[in-house]
C-alpha cells in the first residue's frame, strides 16, 4: 500500500508503514495542510483497524530535522480564533496517534523542536540520531506549547526538568535526551535507527498485536489517573484478554511447545 499526499507520505513495505513529513525545504515545519492530511491518514487506519500493518516508523524527510515546529510564517497572522482552531487540529493529530490501534515509534533526524517534539512525544516511544536536536522554543516566540507540550513532555522527563526546559526554551542534544528518558536509543546514524526500529517491529511481529493494542491502551489511559484507578483500568483490561483468541493461543502454544499463530481477535 502507498497513499500520498502533499506533505506527508504514506508507505507500507513489508508490514511495517513508513510516514514521513515532507517538507525538507521548510525543515518539515507544521502547517495546517501537513495536520489535516496527517489527521485523514490516522483516523482513516483507525477506522480500517488492521493488523497487518505492524507498526509505523515516523520520521522527517531529509538528514536535517524531524519537524522544527509548527509553521511560524503561517502562524504569524492568526487571530485568536484561527489559533484555537490550529491549535485543535494539532491536538487532535496528537490524540489520534496515542489512540491508534499499533504503535508508532518517533524516529528523530535533527530538528525536534516546539510541535516536532510533542508530535514525537505522542508517538509511543522516540528513537534519535546522533544530531537530533529537542526543544521547546515556544517561549522564545512570546508563544507556550500548544500541541500538548506542558503536559507530555512533564510525564516522560518529570516535571522540574520539563519546566527548566519549556521556561528557558533551551535545546537538549540526543545524549541529553536519551540521558532524561526522552529517547530511549540513540543511533550513529538515520540508517542505523530505521533499523533499530525495523528490529523493534520484528520482535512486535512475534507477540500478539491484541496484547500490543490493549498494554498501549492501558499504559495512556493510566498517565491521567491515579495509581489505584489505573490498577482498576489494568485490572478489568487484564480480565477482558482472557476472553480473546490470542490469550488462548498463546498459552496453548508455550504448553505444545511451538510457536504461536496470533490473530489479532
Ligand atoms: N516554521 C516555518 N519555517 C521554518 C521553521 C518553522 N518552525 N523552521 C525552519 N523553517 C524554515 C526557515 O524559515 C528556512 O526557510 P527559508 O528562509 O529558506 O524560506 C528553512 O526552514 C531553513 O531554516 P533555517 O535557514 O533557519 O535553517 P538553520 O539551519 O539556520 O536553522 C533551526 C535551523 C531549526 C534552528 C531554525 O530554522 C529555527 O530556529 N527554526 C524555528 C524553530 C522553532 O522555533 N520551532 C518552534 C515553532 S513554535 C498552537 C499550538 C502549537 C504551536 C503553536 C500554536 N496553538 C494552540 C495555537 C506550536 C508552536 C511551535 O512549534
Amino acid at each position: 500500500m502507498s497513499t500520498n499526499f502533499e506533505t506527508i507520505n504514506y508507505e507500507v513495505k513489508e508490514g511495517v508503514g513508513y510516514l514521513t513529513i515532507n517538507r525538507e525545504k521548510a525543515l518539515n515545519a507544521l502547517n495546517s495542510q501537513v495536520l489535516t492530511e496527517l489527521k485523514t491518514l490516522l483516523t482513516d487506519l483507525i477506522e480500517k483497524k488492521s493488523y497487518e500493518t505492524k507498526g509505523i516508523i515516523l520520521t522527517g524527510a531529509g538528514e536535517k530535522a524531524f519537524i522544527a515546529g509548527a509553521d511560524i510564517k503561517e502562524m504569524a497572522d492568526m487571530t485568536v480564533d484561527q489559533a484555537k482552531e490550529f491549535g485543535e487540529l494539532g491536538q487532535s493529530v496528537t490524540t489520534l496517534f496515542e489512540k491508534l490501534h499499533i504503535p508508532v515509534i518517533a524516529c528523530v533526524n535533527g530538528f525536534a523542536l516546539g510541535g516536532g517534539c510533542e508530535i514525537a512525544m505522542s508517538c509511543d516511544f522516540i528513537y534519535a540520531t546522533n544530531s537530533a536536536v529537542f526543544g521547546q522554543p515556544e517561549v522564545k516566540l512570546g508563544l507556550i506549547p500548544g500541541f500538548g507540550g506542558t503536559q507530555r513532555l512533564s510525564r516522560y522527563i518529570g516535571r522540574n526538568r520539563a519546566r527548566e526546559i519549556v521556561y528557558t526554551g533551551r535545546n537538549m542534544k540526543a545524549e541529553e535526551a536519551h540521558r532524561v528518558g526522552l529517547a530511549v536509543w540513540v543511533f550513529e546514524s538515520k540508517e542505523d535507527m530505521i533499523k533499530g526500529a525495523l528490529n523493534a517491529f520484528s520482535m512486535m511481529s512475534k507477540v500478539s498485536p491484541l496484547a500490543i493494542e490493549t498494554a498501549k491502551k492501558v499504559m495512556n489511559d493510566g498517565n491521567d489517573l491515579t495509581v489505584e484507578q489505573g490498577l482498576q483500568c489494568e485490572l478489568d483490561q487484564f480480565a477482558n484478554i482472557f476472553g480473546s483468541e490470542d490469550m488462548k493461543e498463546g498459552t496453548k502454544a508455550f504448553m505444545e511447545k511451538r510457536a504461536p499463530n496470533f490473530t489479532g481477535k
